[in-house]
């Protein structure tokens, strides 16, 4: 019984992880050193991403990675939950991130990560600590994660999924409204 739910469980995960691949999402991973990104990367997606950036303490590289987000489908950002000397750092970088006006039409999916972790903060502080609440104009989501134990994963790839699954939508709706204004 036990087996069966999870291999229930492990192919439902595989079945996401194939739509994941198959819906050819462009992602920019965000996050100040060792919030854990290149671990989410290596779980996700083997090597094939390279989109992995370390932001913070240095302004000269904003605009590199600035660039590298510019027309995503999404942009995820992970932050070390169990770490209270970065909050702080973690919080002013994410609303650079989304005060940035070239990149507000980009969903944002902010990442809690290590929850497997004692000393992680529950959700609800999280997201006061980070100020979600006052990120404006933009759509974001939270999801408390643990990448080394693989903890809520599947929910973050659903979400991906359905962020690609919503662009091309509208791109399909926006061809329509350009088909009718032709005609
Ligand atoms: N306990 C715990 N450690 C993690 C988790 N995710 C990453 N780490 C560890 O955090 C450190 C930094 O991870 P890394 O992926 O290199 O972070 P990056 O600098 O953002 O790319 C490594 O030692 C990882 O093994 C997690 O969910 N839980
Ligand atoms: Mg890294």
């Amino acid at each position: 019984m036990f087996t069966d739910l999870w291999n229930w469980i492990v192919s439902y995960y595989d079945y996401l992880i194939a739509r994941f691949w198959a819906a050819e999402l462009e992602i920019t991973l965000l996050g100040l050193q060792n919030a854990g990104k290149t671990s989410l990367l290596r779980v996700l997606a083997g090597d094939k991403f390279t989109r992995d950036w370390d932001v913070g303490g240095q302004p000269r590289f904003r605009t590199m990675w600035e660039r590298y987000c510019l027309g995503v489908d999404a942009i995820v950002f992970v932050v070390d939950s169990a770490d209270a000397h970065t909050y702080e750092g973690a919080r002013q970088e994410l609303h650079a991130v989304c005060n940035n006006s070239s990149l507000s039409d980009i969903p944002v999916l902010v990442l809690a990560n290590k929850n497997d972790l004692a000393e992680a903060l529950p959700l609800e502080d999280f997201v006061t600590k980070m100020d979600i609440k006052g990120i404006k104009n933009h759509q974001v989501t939270c999801y408390s994660v643990s990448v080394k134990e693989t903890d809520n994963l599947n929910a973050v790839v659903s979400w991906l999924v359905s962020q690609k699954e919503n662009n091309v939508n509208k791109e399909g709706s926006a061809q329509e409204e350009g088909e009718e204004a032709e005609t």
